[in-house]
């Protein structure tokens, strides 16, 4: 080929190049960094093994394969798949860390395209796949975006019942004594902020999901600073909508700019628009497609309040993440995911009659966001997989039945056989709570060589819907 025929074709080739960016979501302990870490790990051993067969471009053989490539932000921390490798292969297999900052890995796919002046030239096409992991409390801060002090601090009391209420009993007997109208006194402010911030890890602690703010409990490289000390507080007379009222008070209502209660709010205002914001416009504006990791079984284990808890904490959030053109993203951020996938994790923790249970219990939770998406033409589907499995199906016999079971490690290194229970097919009701209970044991990850891939469950059928059309 002539030089300039080479420069053309090599154009062509760069040209054919496409990427793509993915919004990996959940709650905390959903599951995001087992996923991803399986992502990465299926996608690197697709060239020598057949480990995605529902990923139509692996059965037609056009999967060339896949390696890391250096990722655009020299800014963020690399996602650390080594690291979660090393645990995942070590004696014995452990799960990778919890995680406690952002960070980012790029992978390279190449493959062979099916379409038409791509295929003539029978040259590989690369699309590049970017994933960003988190601590999945950060994404608990997005509502709050919608809401002004008064009404963050409203929804916040006004949650103030039950186990809650016990929890937060140190804080609420502090902030009996706590006068906001008086000048502000920053260490004051401190320890009572550090007084609200332990009840959140202690809801946190005992199982509950709607934490927030969710840099108080992880706060990242802002450990200490001033923006993570406030709390929620009702407004005093005078300071509620100041221009409004302003003119009809007397004096003494005036509102004092440099009141505890001006700080308050001050603070607040700078974590929306300093800490929050942030992180959503310099990730999530991006995104492409968004799977959002669920994990149904270790609340229903926990009871009913811890259940209803992580349903309404993801309710809160897929409300800001409404994917029509007026949602909270796109006004702020303009933000343009076109298919949204979600996903039941773990469901290695039930046998295998339940996966259809567990994806109609995810759906019925959904279906708000599910109706509403649809009608904005943006693609949804629910799944159930297990990104990293820890056990494996089998049957028990009893007598002439054969029951469905599952066998795995305990992570105290117990074998078990077991069977955990059915899953509710639908959103469960009071009584579900006196007569059920699901058996949720936590097994380490199942044994695998370092040259094989884990053992998974659906990731192709994953990687299908969020990449297939791209792979095509
Ligand atoms: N059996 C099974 N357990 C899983 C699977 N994925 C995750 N887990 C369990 O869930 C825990 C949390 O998973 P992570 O991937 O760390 O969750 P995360 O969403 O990244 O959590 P944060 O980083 O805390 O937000 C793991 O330590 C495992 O115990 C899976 O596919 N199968
Ligand atoms: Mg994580």
């Amino acid at each position: 080929m002539s030089r300039i025929g080479q420069e053309v074709s090599e154009l062509l080739h760069r040209s054919m190049d496409s990427h793509v960016r993915v919004a990996v979501t959940g709650l905390s302990r959903a599951g995001k960094t087992a996923f991803i870490s399986s992502l990465v790990n299926q996608l690197l051993h697709s060239s020598t093994h057949d480990n995605l067969p529902l990923l139509e471009c692996a059965r037609d053989n056009r999967l060339v394969g896949a390696k890391r490539v250096p990722q655009e932000d020299l800014l963020v921390a690399r996602f650390a798949y080594d690291e979660a490798m090393q645990q995942l292969h070590a004696e014995p297999p452990q799960w990778p860390v919890p995680t406690r900052d952002v960070s980012e890995i790029r992978l390279a796919i190449k493959f062979q395209s099916q379409k038409g002046a791509k295929r003539l030239l029978k040259r590989t096409s690369t699309l590049y796949l970017d994933v960003i992991d988190y601590p999945g409390e950060w994404l608990l801060d997005l509502p709050l975006l919608d809401m002004t002090f008064e009404q963050w601090s409203e929804q916040q009391l006004s949650q103030l019942t039950g186990v809650r209420q016990q929890l937060a009993a140190t804080w609420l007997a502090t902030m009996e004594t706590f006068d906001a109208t008086l000048a502000a006194d920053e260490k004051q402010i401190a320890d009572i902020a550090a007084q609200f911030t332990d009840y959140l890890h202690q809801c946190k602690d005992a199982g509950l999901h709607w934490v927030q703010p969710g840099r108080f409990v992880l706060p990242g490289d802002l450990e200490g600073a001033p923006v993570l000390q406030f709390f929620p507080c009702t407004a005093p007379e005078g300071q509620l909508d100041q221009r409004k009222s302003y003119k009809h008070k007397p004096d003494k209502h005036k509102p004092n700019k440099h009141s505890s209660y001006a700080m308050l709010k001050h603070r607040y205002q700078e974590y929306q628009n300093k800490v929050v914001k942030q992180f959503y416009r310099k990730y999530f504006s991006t995104f492409d497609r968004q799977i959002v990791l669920v994990d149904c079984l270790q609340p229903l284990m926990a009871g009913s309040e811890s259940f209803h808890d992580m349903k309404n904490a993801l309710q809160q959030i897929m409300k800001s993440f409404r994917y029509g053109n007026n949602n909270l993203l796109r006004r702020l951020f303009s933000s343009r995911i076109d298919k949204v996938l979600f996903a039941a994790t773990k469901s290695d923790h039930v046998t295998p009659d339940q996966h259809a249970n567990l994806v109609s219990l995810l759906q019925q939770m959904v279906h708000p966001t599910w109706q509403e998406a649809a009608f904005e033409n943006i693609e949804m589907n629910c799944m159930s997989i297990a990104s990293i499995q820890a056990t494996q199906a089998g049957f028990i016999t009893k007598g002439s039945d054969n029951i469905p079971a599952l066998r795995g490690v305990t992570l105290q290194g117990e074998p078990m056989t077991l069977y955990p229970g059915d899953v509710p097919e639908r959103l469960p009701k009071p009584d579900y709570w006196q007569h059920n209970r699901f058996e949720f044991t936590a097994f380490r990850p199942l044994e695998s060589a370092m040259d094989e891939p884990c053992p998974h469950t659906r990731m192709d059928k994953v990687l299908q819907y969020l990449l297939g059309d791209k792979l095509r």
